[in-house]
C-alpha cells in the first residue's frame, strides 16, 4: 500500500525527468558555433547555421547525461548575489578585499559541485559602484593556478585591466583600481588569465559591477530591490553535478543556469522591476523572450539607451548585458509569467525562469521616454579590416592568434577609428575590446536595430556577417587586448593587442 511518503517520491522522480527533458529541450543554441574538426579530437559538434537541428548525440568526452534533479523545474528561488560590502571606506575611495577559492555550490538540489568562486559565492557577488568614487579591490588568489581578473567594460588604467600576461601567482594578491569615470552600466568581472580564462570563467569566475551615477538615478527606474542582477550561462554538468568542462564542447553545455541554477522561480511584485540580463556563458547565445509581452530594453553594455525600446526578443552573445525593464503590473496576480530562451526567431520558446506575480502595494518607478544624451558618433580618423577565422585548431584573427609580445594594432590617442569586423567563417563569433566602448554603425549595410543602437563593447557577428563599429580612444593610453568573447575561441587564440600611445 502506497504511503504518503511513496506518492510524493513518486512525484518527485516525474518532476526530475520533467527538469531532465527541460534540460535536453534548453540545449539548442541560439546560434551553434559548431567545432571544427579535430580541434581537441571532438568529433561532432553543432551546427553553424541557427535553422539546423542541435546534434543530440551526447558529446564524446567520456561523460554522461546530466543527472536527474529531485526537483520539479522552477520550484526552487532563483539566487540573488549579495551586493560586496565595503571592508573600509574614506575620501577617496571604496575598498573591497575579495578571495578566489575552489567551493562547493548547490548548483542540482541535494548535490555538491566543486566551483571556482569570488568571496565564495557562485556566480560571484555583485560590486555596486558610483560614478566618480574610486572602487579598490584587493584579490587574493587562492586557487592552484593563475588568475588575473578584467573588469568587462572598465575604463581603467592597462596595469589595472587584468592582462592576461600580469597574473596573480597562487596564493598571491594583487590590488585593482577602478576610477569608475564613465557612464552608469551593467558591468561585470571575470577571469582572463592566458589560455585559462575559457575554464575559469566556466567554472565561476564571474561577478556583477553595477555602476550607478546622479543622470541615471534621478531618472526613477525600478531601484533597490527592484533592480536585479541575472546572469545567464549554460553548463556541462556530469552525473555527480559536476561542472565537465571540454574546451570547445558547446554541445555538451546543455544545461541553463540563471544565477548559477538551472530552472529557478522569482517572486516578483505586480509592479515594475529592472533586469541586468548577462550572458555569461562561454560561448552559447541567448535568444530571449517572455511567455507573455514585451521587455522595455533601457540599457546595453556601457550604458542607458537613448530612449527606451519596445522589443519581443532579446540576443546577446557571450559577454553581452541587457538592462530591461519589465512591468508585472499587466500580468495576472497569482499567476505567472516566463523568461524563455529560443534556438531561432520563431522557435518554440523554453522557458529558463519563471516569474510568480504576487500583489503590490505601490510603485513609483517610472521609465521616461528620454532616458541619456548619447556622445555624437564621430567620424572617423582611420579605419582598419579584421577578420575572424579559425584555421584548423587556431583561431585567429587577421590570421595570427594571440602573441602579447606582440602590437597588432597601433592606435593614436584621441582618434576616432572605423574597424570593419568580418567574421569569415561558417560559426558565430563575437568581438570585445578593452577599455573604449563602441558604437555599432552597420551590420552587412543595415543600421543596427534600436537595442544595438546605444553604447557597446561587445558586439555579435554572425557567420559570413561584417559589422562596422566606431570607438573614440580617448581615455588611457596602453595595451589592451581585444578578441571573441566566445572565451573558448580566445583561449585558443583568437585575441590581439593594440596599443594606445600618443
Ligand atoms: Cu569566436
Amino acid at each position: 500500500m502506497p504511503t504518503r511518503r511513496n506518492v510524493l517520491k513518486a512525484g518527485a522522480v516525474a518532476g526530475g525527468l520533467l527538469l531532465a527533458s527541460q534540460l535536453t529541450r534548453s540545449g539548442s543554441p541560439g546560434a551553434p558555433t559548431g567545432v571544427p574538426a579535430g580541434a581537441n579530437g571532438i568529433s561532432g559538434g553543432g551546427s553553424h547555421d541557427e535553422s539546423h537541428e542541435t546534434h543530440e548525440d551526447p558529446p564524446d568526452d567520456g561523460s554522461s547525461s546530466p543527472p536527474h534533479s529531485t526537483l520539479a523545474p522552477f520550484s526552487r528561488p532563483m539566487p540573488l548575489s549579495p551586493t560586496l560590502r565595503p571592508v573600509r571606506r574614506d575620501a577617496e575611495a571604496d575598498y573591497y578585499r575579495i578571495t578566489m577559492a575552489e567551493t562547493e555550490a548547490e548548483i542540482l538540489p541535494g548535490m555538491s559541485t566543486p566551483v571556482f568562486t569570488y568571496e565564495g559565492y557562485f556566480p560571484g557577488p555583485t560590486i555596486r559602484a558610483h560614478a566618480g568614487r574610486r572602487v579598490i579591490v584587493e584579490q587574493l588568489n587562492l586557487l592552484d593556478r593563475p588568475t588575473a581578473v578584467h573588469l568587462h567594460g572598465g575604463v581603467v588604467a592597462a596595469r589595472d585591466d587584468g592582462n592576461p600576461m600580469d597574473p596573480i601567482p597562487p596564493g598571491g594578491a594583487r590590488t585593482y583600481s577602478y576610477p569608475n569615470e564613465q557612464a552608469a552600466a551593467p558591468l561585470w568581472f571575470h577571469d582572463h588569465a592566458h589560455h585559462a580564462e575559457s575554464e575559469h570563467v566556466y567554472r565561476g569566475l564571474a561577478g556583477f559591477y553595477l555602476l550607478h551615477d546622479g543622470p541615471e538615478r534621478r531618472l526613477g527606474l525600478p531601484g533597490g530591490k527592484f533592480d536585479v542582477p541575472i546572469m545567464i550561462r549554460d553548463a556541462q554538468l556530469g552525473q555527480h553535478g559536476e561542472l565537465v568542462y571540454v574546451a570547445n564542447n558547446q554541445p555538451g553545455r546543455t544545461t541553463v543556469l540563471v544565477n548559477g541554477v538551472p530552472d529557478p522561480y522569482f517572486t516578483v511584485d505586480a509592479r515594475k522591476y529592472r533586469f541586468r540580463l548577462l550572458n555569461a556563458a562561454n560561448m552559447g547565445f541567448f535568444r530571449l523572450q517572455l511567455s507573455d509581452g514585451e521587455f522595455v530594453q533601457i540599457g546595453s553594455d556601457r550604458g542607458l539607451l537613448a530612449a527606451p525600446y519596445r522589443t519581443r526578443q532579446l540576443y546577446l552573445s557571450p559577454g553581452e548585458r541587457a538592462d530591461v525593464v519589465v512591468d508585472f503590473s499587466r500580468y495576472r496576480v497569482g499567476g505567472h509569467v516566463d523568461l524563455c530562451r529560443l534556438a531561432t526567431v520563431d522557435a518554440e520558446p523554453v522557458p529558463i525562469l519563471r516569474f510568480m506575480v504576487v500583489p503590490a502595494t505601490h510603485d513609483p518607478s517610472v521609465v521616461p521616454d528620454h532616458l541619456a544624451t548619447l556622445p555624437p558618433v564621430r567620424e572617423p580618423d582611420v579605419t582598419r579590416d579584421f577578420s575572424l577565422r579559425t584555421e584548423g585548431t587556431a583561431f585567429t584573427i587577421n590570421g595570427r592568434t594571440y602573441d602579447h609580445t606582440r602590437v597588432d594594432t597601433a592606435v593614436r590617442w584621441g582618434d576616432t577609428e572605423e574597424w570593419r569586423v568580418t567574421n569569415d567563417d561558417p560559426m558565430a563569433h563575437n568581438l570585445h575590446l578593452h577599455l573604449v566602448e563602441f558604437r555599432v554603425v552597420d551590420r552587412d549595410g543595415r543600421p543596427p536595430d534600436p537595442g544595438e543602437a546605444g553604447l557597446k563593447d561587445t558586439v555579435r557577428i554572425g557567420p559570413g556577417e561584417t559589422v562596422r563599429l566606431r570607438a573614440t580612444f580617448d581615455t588611457f593610453e596602453g595595451r589592451y587586448v581585444y578578441h571573441c568573447h566566445l572565451l573558448d575561441h580566445s583561449s585558443m587564440g583568437m585575441m590581439a593587442v593594440m596599443d594606445i600611445g600618443r
